[in-house]
């Protein structure tokens, strides 16, 4: 079911009614989801919270800071790259990437140049971010496998849309796989440089099914324009991940919630901040829409 009227309604309305927040001259950590600035339930529940973080956080950010664990080898990603054909057991499944390595919970990423600071989408979408990102919390070590496509069905070609959490939460466990964690998304999209995009820290808006704007139909509801799998091959992350960004929205589960929350990552391919750490928490566990689908992860062997 929806919460919200579709983005085109609330375009012709000129409202929100899912509590969009306005675009921030600072991309930081959680600062809300990849959606339309004004005609998406786009939701930056996150957004006030995180922002509440960031601030507690700030007097301590400085020469007292906590030591960081170290992230030796240029913040290299550890890609699983074992010989499917040698004896070696794959800490993955077929079709899945192992993600390890040390994750920051808590990042700073500052915008240095906006696409547009006019008009509609005026200090909404990134051009480019500041080198490198800053983390302002301890990092956590994670190792774990994530899809690395977004989930197809059996004998399709197309990654499934119109899946809610609930669905996702039950094709994952039937495949003896779960829904991702938002900080499995994250680090899987980011790597330990903590890029704002999984390919990079300056947009691209043709790398990933991103940034299209002929995207309703005359009766203003929203195109099926979702992408295969192999479809945007620059869409990949430091760890090989695809369409991370864009394509489907995916669900994934709030770290620490209980019972369980979802948040939406990615955004699809309408105009979206597109971020790594942007989240779209608006939703309930039975949404689901053309623009919604998923991927699964799983503990490492
Ligand atoms: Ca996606």
């Amino acid at each position: 079911m929806r919460c919200c009227p579709t983005p085109r309604l609330l375009l012709l309305l000129g409202l929100s009614s899912c509590a969009l927040a306005q675009p921030q001259q600072t991309a930081s950590l959680g600062d809300g989801a990849g959606l339309l600035p004004t005609s998406h339930p786009s939701l930056n529940a996150s957004s006030t919270h995180m922002s509440g973080l960031l601030a507690a956080l700030a007097p301590t950010v400085g020469r007292n800071r906590m030591q960081l664990p170290s992230v030796s080898d240029a913040l290299r990603p550890r890609l699983d790259t074992s010989d499917p054909s040698s004896d070696q057991p794959s800490a993955c499944p077929a079709g899945m990437v192992l993600v390890e390595g040390m994750y920051c919970p808590e990042v700073d990423q500052k915008c240095t140049r906006w696409l547009e600071t006019g008009g509609r989408y005026a200090y909404y979408r990134c051009a480019e971010y500041a080198r490198p990102a800053r983390c302002l919390a301890p990092r956590k070590h994670l190792r774990f496998c994530i899809d690395r496509d977004e989930f197809v069905p059996p004998g399709d070609s197309l990654p499934a849309s119109h899946q809610s959490w609930t669905q996702a939460t039950q094709t994952c466990g039937s495949l003896g796989k779960r829904v991702c964690m938002e900080s499995e998304y994250n680090f899987a999209c980011e790597g330990e440089e903590m890029r704002p995009y999984p390919y990079g820290f300056t947009r691209d808006s043709d790398a990933c099914n991103a940034d299209r704007t002929d995207i309703y139909r005359a009766d203003g509801q929203l195109l099926d324009l979702r992408d295969g799998p192999s479809g945007h091959p620059r869409c990949v992350s430091p760890f090989g991940v695809h369409d991370l960004a864009g394509n489907l929205e995916e669900w994934t589960t709030i770290d620490g919630t209980s019972p369980p929350r979802p948040a939406m990552k990615g955004a699809y391919w309408q105009p979206s901040r597109n971020h790594c750490r942007a989240a779209q928490t608006a939703h309930d566990t039975h949404y689901s829409g053309v623009e919604t689908g998923f991927r699964c992860c799983k503990d490492a062997d």
